[in-house]
């Protein structure tokens, strides 16, 4: 009979450092000690391993168009740690607290991307994920209350959904949007992922289709609480909630159990932190039983998940292979 076979519990007290609005005058050295005394919050709740927002050192930008790009130079961050950031790193190292950090990369090659990165408890980048699925629009759409022009400001990254050995597991990464694609988890639960890491910046407006707004927060916990149970893995999702430059956010990030069940949920949309034991060995629940993907998985049923985009049918509805 397949079984769970756990073995000693291995314990990553996790925290989720949710953060309220960032302004477009707030000064990077504001932000940055906002974000020292989330860490210190979370240390002190006896916290490993802190997750920040998407975009944490900056606005979010995307809001709004610009005709010249190099105007929103001074958003991205050329490089991680530097002068500005390293305050950060230096609380990590001194209270022996990892974390993961979003923000706007651009690269000496001029490459804009979405970008996360891991950091030990000694204040070392331990991997770096870049965004992959970009949402919104590339051009400036006028007739917008505000823009998501997310597809001008960034590139896809080409480099895949990694996975890491890191605080006594398997640790993954992904980025706002990612959140709602099976693809996203799925391709991390097939390098044993034990716990993924998803910060997030989601206005309360869906402005292409109004009629989900108000499913706005159940959406989230939805595609999270899924992709957690499919895969038997833990997944923190942080948020930047509250109203920024006048537009609304979700807040409501939470931790969540392979079992899908939801361990920890914040409360207000200002700055928070929430705090979870994630015991990885409950991973093996999952893993080694309904969803052990060597097991039970059919990739040669699979046949157009890798190549094909989106759906491809005749005039009569048939599919196009
Ligand atoms: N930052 C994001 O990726 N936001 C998207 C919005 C545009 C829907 C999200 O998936 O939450």
């Amino acid at each position: 009979m397949r079984g769970t076979l756990r073995g000693e519990p291995r314990v990553v007290r996790v925290a989720a450092a949710q953060m309220g609005p960032i302004n477009r005058e707030h000064a990077r050295e504001n932000v940055v000690a906002r974000l020292c005394a989330l860490l210190h919050r979370a240390a002190d709740c006896g916290a490993h391993l802190v997750v920040f927002p998407e975009l944490a050192l900056t606005t979010f930008f995307p809001r709004w168009f610009v005709d010249d790009i190099s105007e929103v130079d001074h958003y991205y961050e050329r490089d991680v740690p530097s002068p500005v950031t390293a305050p950060l790193f230096s609380c990590a190292r001194e209270r022996r607290v990892g974390f993961c950090l979003g923000y706007a990369e651009l690269t000496s090659e001029g490459h804009r991307y979405n970008t996360q990165v891991l950091v030990d408890r000694d204040g070392a980048i331990i991997a770096k994920y870049r965004k992959i699925h970009i949402p919104g629009h590339a051009s400036n759409e006028p007739s917008r209350k505000f823009q998501h022009a997310e597809r001008y400001y960034f590139e896809p990254s080409g480099e895949g959904f990694g996975v890491w050995n890191a605080f006594g597991g398997r640790i993954g990464m992904m980025i706002c949007n990612d959140r709602r694609w099976p693809e996203s988890y799925r391709e991390m639960g097939l390098q044993g992922v034990e716990l993924i890491l998803c910060g997030y910046n989601t206005p309360v407006n869906y402005l292409p289709d109004p009629s989900q707004d108000r499913l706005a927060g159940f959406h989230n916990s939805l595609v999270m609480q899924s992709g957690a149970y499919q895969n038997g893995t833990f997944v923190v999702g942080v948020a930047k909630g509250g109203c920024e430059e006048g537009v609304d956010s979700l807040a409501e990030s939470q931790i969540i159990a392979p079992s899908g069940e939801i361990l920890a949920k914040t409360v207000g949309n200002g700055d928070e932190v929430i705090v979870a034991d994630c015991d990885l060995e409950w991973c093996k629940n999952y893993q080694n039983t309904l969803f052990d993907l060597d097991y039970y998985r059919r990739p040669e049923a699979y046949v157009r998940s890798q190549h094909q985009r989106g759906p491809r049918t005749r005039a009569d509805g048939s599919p196009l292979l």
